[in-house]
């Protein structure tokens, strides 16, 4: 008994102390006697707050006390408890915990608003050297940001349904959400769809790849999921909720909470259409993304009436320049984003975290650093979008 363990020294010194007071020396046999008393006096305190603990818990739980090995985890148990304690670094997702979606917005474990604001990467097959602990490392203490994405293509440039390597782009993802779980960062896994336009394509191996991904970060309360980036072409609404109704169980059944962004159709444009008819979940945001230089008011004014009639969004991609990823920028429309997207607390990310000669590329193309990035290394959208973040 575990209870009978911890009394028997404390009134073996007792005795001890009290004979010591009484003779100089004490013999084996004195030592020996007082021991056995001691050893049933402990046994019967101890079977006394059992009794105790018993009746005052209806008999339940304590019950176990009687067994000292059964209240002992097991190695097995211990290595699970190990591996399932949340081990998310100091810092900003650490302090918030587990977020919902409550009305229209992201909340916190407290239930208070939280806006995610951060990097997304560009496939992290063709600039894996971005997904690192040091890059992230940078984009949260210089960069202010406190939210990453990890864009995984499926169809292009070695994607992984189209013959990339799935085990290598699996550890990459790891790294990645390791990386951002060490700084106490969130994460959102996007499934990068894109050039096969609807996510049904895929489907299987997005059951597959989620079902794993949940089962593996089931208690990272900092891993958001993207289920589909952006249907696009002859994917209707009907077709992208068919598959997120697929999807989501196979996540929910091993994170029940988690929360994960819906993509939309027209390259995560028509968000209207899910507000028409929106999935029967909790703890949906749907995506909008747009590019500043091509997509404005129509859009944004788009965004604000979806926004005033309920729907939960999470611009998880935008760019500052057109559609394409490249061409000049435009800031005073991503300006005019910036306040729809800040009137309403919405979480963003921005595209994307390479070196890539394209002006949606953060960095110039002779910037070769991984991390400590200064004015000289970024291109003309990257300096704008670090110092927005820095100014927040
Ligand atoms: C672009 C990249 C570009 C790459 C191309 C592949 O910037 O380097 O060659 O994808 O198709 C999106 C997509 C995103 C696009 C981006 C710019 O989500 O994958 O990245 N964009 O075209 N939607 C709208 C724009």
């Amino acid at each position: 008994m575990k209870y009978r363990k911890r009394i028997l020294p404390i009134l073996l010194s007792i005795c001890m102390l009290a004979a010591c007071g009484r003779s100089e020396t004490m013999s084996e046999q004195d030592i020996a006697v007082m021991e056995s008393i001691a050893e049933s006096v402990a046994e019967s305190v101890a079977a006394s707050m059992v009794e105790a603990m018993k009746s005052e818990n209806g008999n339940s739980e304590e019950a176990s006390l009687e067994s000292e090995e059964a209240s002992q985890p097991s190695e097995a148990e211990q290595a699970v408890a190990a591996s399932s304690s949340t081990p998310i670094g100091d810092g900003f997702a650490a302090e918030h915990g587990a977020l919902k979606v409550d009305g229209v917005n992201l909340v916190d474990q407290n239930g208070d608003p939280i806006q995610l604001y951060g990097m997304s990467t560009h496939g992290i097959a063709w600039f894996p050297q971005f997904v690192s602990r040091d890059s992230f490392q940078t984009l949260r203490d210089d960069w202010n940001t406190n939210c990453v994405r990890l864009a995984m293509y499926t169809h292009e440039y070695n994607g992984y349904c189209s013959g990339g390597d799935q085990d290598y782009l699996k550890s990459l993802v790891r790294t990645g959400v390791d990386a951002a779980t060490e700084l106490g960062m969130y994460v959102i896994i996007d499934w990068h769809i894109l050039q096969e336009q609807d996510p049904n394509v895929y489907k299987q191996q997005s059951l597959d790849f989620f079902k794993e991904m949940s089962e593996t970060y089931a208690d990272h309360t900092n891993v958001l999921y993207e289920i589909c980036n952006e249907p696009n072409g002859y994917a209707s609404w009907d077709s992208v909720k068919s598959y997120a109704e697929e999807v989501i169980p196979v996540i929910r059944a091993n994170d029940p909470d988690a929360v994960i962004i819906v993509g939309t159709p027209t390259w995560s444009q028509d968000i209207d259409k899910a507000q028409a008819n929106p999935l029967d979940e909790e703890n949906i945001l749907y995506a909008l993304h747009f590019y500043a230089g091509t997509h404005k008011d129509v859009l944004w004014n788009r965004l604000d009436s979806c926004v005033q009639n309920g729907l939960p969004v999470f611009v998880s991609e935008f760019g500052m320049c057109d559609a394409s990823g490249n061409g000049a920028n435009d800031f005073n429309s991503t300006k005019s984003w910036f306040d729809v997207i800040e009137k309403y607390n919405i979480s963003f990310c921005c595209w994307n975290l390479a070196n890539k000669d394209e002006s949606s590329s953060v960095f110039k193309p002779s910037c070769t650093k991984v991390s400590d990035w200064t004015e000289e290394d970024l291109s003309e959208s990257g300096k704008w979008i670090r110092d927005y973040f820095r100014s927040k």
